[in-house]
């Protein structure tokens, strides 16, 4: 979709830009990023999906870039992978080849490189808007990670919401450090500059100081993220020049909004969603800015709150229910996985997101946490237990684990496993760091003699986070 097909207007107004993307020391003009994503478009052209190691480069974007024109979906890699979750994503993905960034094991696929110096304008036809753009990978309370299916029409229905929501214009710099592998800097960092026409700055690792330094207007982060930008007076001082600090991803704790607001002038936006959903919920740049709150629904999505007993909630600002939504944005199904499609929905076909939430009588949100304690954020990564657990499980210093997500000032949850066992503490961290992704592995190991159990001899978990 790149461009052309997302947004032609901004496209030809935009033409003249030289630096349309920063990253990794690299500067494409929108010129340079049309003629070589285009010459990568026409070497993948009517492959069945493509594997990207989405490191934050250059070489990325064009890869990432190329199959949007070209219509090829794509799998973005985590760039951190381990063997085993790579393994898993490229059997289920059925994916071809690597485009891009060369893995160190490439897994017995060939490699296609990307040439940054060669130059296409061949035009090609426009993809349909119902055909698959990507499938993108995310962790469930159990099992391996499911592929998700995100088609094109979902995120240009959704940047576009976001940027009416955000008065995103391409007159915009969007800057941001975060990876190029998951929706917020995928598809709403990248991506939404391409259909927007803004420039894009990506900072590399997201600190406080190389977000102070990149001199943009709008700025994503997650809460990690700015908690350690208000750590760092100076640093957040220089972002009073911006237009919008954006957070999501995880729940934006209200010290830090409220520090954020003290040091930079600017009471940040926050908006939340899913991989399944895209981004659904968001603060209106010319809207109310309430510390603890996600705001509106964007333009185009409904929502709704659930009781156990199935009846609907009230919106009261203090009744708790299931959030579910009914949006355009939505992905179309789990890749190989109808069942678990099936129960992701309602009979009615509204989507389950998983998160209980409550709205008030003006229909602000406000996310009241996980329904499952499976689901960890830690740093605004989602992580599945069971996936962690099931890799602890297969060393051999391990007979029994329990992973929950623990209360951290910095990640907002780190991941702790509890272990029945004789193996070393940081052998099973580095354990998980190999077979999944770093970002998976916990961040502390605890051994202990036995793990709580209910008269069914299931984990108490609840149990085990009060032992935190
Ligand atoms: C440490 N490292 C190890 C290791 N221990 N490497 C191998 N084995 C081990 N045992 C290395 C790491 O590789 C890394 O190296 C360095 O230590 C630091 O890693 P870290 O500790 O994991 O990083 P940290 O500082 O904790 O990261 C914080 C963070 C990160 C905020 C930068 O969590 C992050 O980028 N989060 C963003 C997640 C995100 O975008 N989520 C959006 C999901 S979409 P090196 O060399 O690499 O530094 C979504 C939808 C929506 O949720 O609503 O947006
Ligand atoms: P992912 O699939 O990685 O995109 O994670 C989606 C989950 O992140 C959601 O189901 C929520 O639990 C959480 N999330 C995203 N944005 C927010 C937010 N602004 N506040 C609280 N939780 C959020």
């Amino acid at each position: 979709m790149l461009l052309a097909s997302l947004n032609p207007a901004a496209v030809a107004a935009r033409a003249d830009i030289v630096d349309a993307v920063r990253i990794d020391g690299a500067v494409l003009s929108r010129s340079d990023l049309v003629g070589a994503a285009t010459s990568v478009a026409e070497r993948v052209g009517g492959a069945y999906r493509i594997a990207i190691l989405a490191t934050p480069t250059a070489t990325t974007v064009l890869a990432v870039t190329g199959c949007l024109i070209a219509g090829v979906p794509f799998v973005p890699v985590p760039a951190d992978v381990g063997a085993a979750e790579r393994a898993h994503i490229l059997t289920d993905s059925g994916a071809q080849a690597w485009l891009g960034e060369k893995p160190a094991e490439p897994g017995g696929l060939p490699h296609v490189p990307v040439r940054l110096h060669a130059r296409s304008w061949h035009r090609h036809p426009e993809p349909s808007p119902q055909s698959t753009a990507m499938v993108m990978y995310t962790s469930g309370t159990t099992g391996l990670p499911k592929g998700v299916l995100i088609s094109r029409r979902a995120i240009a229905a959704d940047i576009d919401a976001l940027a009416a929501a955000w008065q995103w214009t391409a007159e915009d710099t969007l800057v941001h450090g975060l990876p190029l592998f998951h929706v917020h800097g995928l598809v709403l960092g990248l991506l939404g500059s391409l259909r927007v026409g803004n420039r894009f700055v990506h900072t590399g690792k997201p600190t406080a100081e190389t977000y102070a330094a990149a001199g943009g207007t709008l700025y994503f982060g997650v809460p990690t993220v700015w908690s350690r930008v208000v750590a760092d007076a100076d640093a957040a001082a220089a972002l009073s020049s911006a237009r919008l600090l954006v957070s999501g991803s995880a729940p934006l704790p209200v010290p830090v909004f409220d520090r954020l607001a003290e040091l930079t002038g600017h009471a940040p936006v926050e908006r939340y969603g899913s991989t399944e959903s895209l981004i659904t919920i968001s603060t209106r740049a010319d809207g109310d800015r309430r510390p603890g709150w996600v705001g509106l629904p964007l333009a185009g999505v409904q929502t709704r709150l659930r009781r156990e007993d199935g009846s609907v909630a009230p919106h009261d600002g203090e009744t708790i229910g299931s959030l579910q939504v009914r949006t355009p944005t939505l992905f179309d199904g789990y890749l190989n996985r109808p069942e678990a499609t099936a129960e992701a929905f309602e009979a009615d076909g509204w989507y389950r997101t998983g998160d209980a939430a409550v709205i008030d009588e003006g229909g602000t949100h406000r996310i009241v946490g996980r329904e499952s304690v499976d689901l960890i954020k830690s740093g605004g990564y989602r992580i599945g237990a069971g996936e962690v657990e099931t890799v602890l499980l297969g060393h051999p210093g391990v007979a029994e684990v329990a992973v929950v997500g623990l209360p951290d000032e910095d990640l907002g949850q780190r991941i702790v496993a509890f272990v029945v066992g004789d193996a070393a503490p940081d052998e099973l961290i580095s354990f998980v760091a190999e077979q999944l992704s770093v970002h998976k592995r916990p961040r502390e190991v605890r051994l202990v003699d036995a793990l709580p159990r209910n008269a069914m001899g299931k984990v108490v978990k609840k149990e085990l986070m009060t032992w935190g």
